[in-house]
């Protein structure tokens, strides 16, 4: 693919765009970030919500574009950097698989994740995703079938699942199983390492300036 490929990313350390610059580093994009201070309430202020008016991260903006919501910002990565080898280009058979787990993720999972965090309780025929029992046993049989999500090959999916599941394990609102800590191992990468590593020193600096500002 030809053309301007820069990318600039919206990122909070220790928030779902850490998986987006983790990814970002995996595909060797050419890529800046704008780092907000959560801790300041910058995802708040005007400036940012010109940007994104709900006041979230990740966004990221290409060529003026801006794309919002995860399962859409990793689709178009993987399909703007698809000589990382990570992305089943239209045609592979698992082209659709991988289009599922990626949206199945926003559409299924988080709705899941948020209910149950915020102690609801839906009608299943009123939920988009049925039950949190169902959602669970849907993605952790698909990752029981591995080694990765679509199967033999790491996809830019795999980025967002072992990702997110990492976060979610932590917070205890899905079970470390021994097959999600598996995955969520043979997912990590050297650049979660250097994701992580920037992520705690952000972290400290944007605690220290909210800690200055008194
Ligand atoms: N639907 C969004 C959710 C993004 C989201 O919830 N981001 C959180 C960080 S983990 C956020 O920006 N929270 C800031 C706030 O609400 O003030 C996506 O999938 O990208």
């Amino acid at each position: 693919m030809s053309g301007n490929r820069h990318i600039v990313c919206y990122h909070s350390p220790m928030t779902r765009s850490t998986g987006t610059v983790v990814l970002l580093e995996e595909l060797k994009a050419d890529y800046e970030l704008k780092v907000l201070n959560m801790k300041a309430n910058e995802q708040r202020g005007a400036a940012y919500l010109a940007v994104n008016p709900l006041g979230k991260v990740p966004a990221i903006t290409h060529n003026g574009a801006l794309i919002t919501e995860q399962g859409a910002i990793y689709a178009y990565l993987g399909d703007l950097y698809p000589e990382a080898g990570m992305t089943p280009v239209i045609g592979d058979p698992l082209r659709g698989p991988y289009l599922r787990w990626l949206f199945f993720y926003g559409s299924a999972f988080e709705p899941a994740i948020g209910d149950r965090m915020n102690k609801i309780v839906p009608l299943e025929r009123a939920s988009p995703y049925g039950s949190y029992d169902a959602v669970i046993k849907t993605v952790t049989d698909q990752l029981a079938k591995g080694p990765y999500i679509l199967g033999d090959k790491k996809t830019v999916a795999d980025v967002l699942w072992s990702v997110a599941m990492g976060w979610i394990t932590m917070f205890g609102l899905v079970e470390k199983t021994p097959l999600i800590d598996a995955y969520i191992k043979r997912c990590h990468s050297e650049a979660n390492d250097k994701v992580m590593a920037m992520d705690q020193k952000l972290s400290a600096d944007h605690e220290a300036a909210v800690k200055a500002k008194g």
